[in-house]
């Protein structure tokens, strides 16, 4: 059965490090402010290493989408979308 479980994971990586790591290279180095950040990475490392286990798989789940998995993937990227935006407008 064709999935896009890899692709959803590599997705949540990408949000992880979106939210987090921007701000962590906001000041264009990492010190003691980070720390919070760091800590909220390390909390996440279990995404992060599911975005990066499998993601081979990726090419060949995104070949064959059907209607509920582009929807899925959609969904996926407006999550993404919103996550940023609220961590950018908290500053
Ligand atoms: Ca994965």
């Amino acid at each position: 059965m064709a999935t896009v479980k890899e692709t959803l994971e590599l997705l949540d990586g990408l949000k992880v490090l979106a939210v987090t790591g921007g701000d962590i290279f906001a000041d264009g180095k990492i010190n003691l402010a980070d720390l919070p950040k760091l800590k909220t990475l390390a909390t996440n490392y279990g995404t992060l290493k599911e975005a990066v286990v499998g993601i081979q798989d990726v090419d060949d789940e995104l070949k064959d989408l059907d209607s509920e998995e582009i929807a899925q993937i959609i969904a996926k990227v407006a999550e993404i979308v919103a996550a940023v935006k609220a961590e950018l407008a908290e500053g």
